[in-house]
């Protein structure tokens, strides 16, 4: 069988992934939501958040888990956040910045709960951009996200040179503006390993421009905690 990472990498088909961040979902509508993923064009959930209150990950895997066939990533914001349950877990460096405890502090930290765990361990160069909006991600990690497209093609370079996996290209949960086409072009054409973009994306016009300008996989989040029919946008 295919790992995870394989099928990004050779999917035909481009590769949606809702983000649920177990602080702020609902529980009691898990299978009205779940439903409406597995009828759209998602291929992948991502479960993640900046800030998350301990078990709300692991209540919230196990209650979606059986409602769906579709891969469940953890996209962790802390190791609290790791749970068996999923099926894999990107193991984020926050290259964009410079607090060692995101580069590696929080690593050194999972390995007891990775160590013994059945988890796709996915390596992923993530680069927070300047969505024209201060993220929760740039106050947790205390970090400054990059606006100088070089200065990003090059870390996302870095990054490949360092042997992860994937680049993620993060505007930030609900930024003002999606991760610019432009920048997912010159970031695309530097780096041969999948690219995942995420951020303020709110359309389906957002989602194709995405896409166009080369990303291997879009993540969306605030789009559907605000408005679930957003999903009638994006049915299979
Ligand atoms: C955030 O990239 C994700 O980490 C998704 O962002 O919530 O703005 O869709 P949104």
């Amino acid at each position: 069988m295919k790992t995870i990472l394989e099928h990004i990498k050779t999917s035909e088909k481009q590769n949606l992934a809702v983000l649920i961040d177990p602080d702020v979902f609902n529980l009691k509508k898990a299978s009205q939501f779940i439903a409406k993923v597995n009828k759209s064009i998602a291929s992948h959930i991502f479960i993640g958040g900046s800030t998350v209150e301990a078990h709300a990950t692991e209540a919230l895997i196990s209650a979606i888990k059986p409602l769906t066939s579709l891969p469940i990533v953890l996209f962790p914001g802390d190791v609290t956040q790791i749970s068996n349950q999923a099926d894999a877990i990107l193991f984020l460096s926050l290259v964009s910045g410079r607090n060692p405890e995101y580069l590696i502090g929080q690593h050194v930290k999972a390995v007891s709960k990775l160590r013994n765990s059945d988890l796709e361990i996915i390596p992923t160069g993530y680069i927070l951009i300047d969505g024209q909006k201060e993220t929760a991600t740039q106050k947790v990690t205390n970090t400054e996200p990059l606006k100088n497209t070089q200065e990003i093609v090059d870390t996302a370079k870095a990054a490949q040179l360092l042997g992860m996996q994937l680049v993620y290209l993060e505007a930030g949960s609900g930024a003002k503006h999606e991760v610019q086409e432009a920048v997912i072009k010159a970031v695309k054409a530097e780096i041969n390993i999948p690219l995942i973009v995420g951020g303020g994306i709110r359309s389906k016009f957002a989602i194709d421009k995405a896409f166009n300008a080369g990303a291997d996989l879009v993540v969306i989040g605030t789009a559907f905690e605000e408005d679930e029919s957003f999903f009638n946008k994006i049915k299979r």
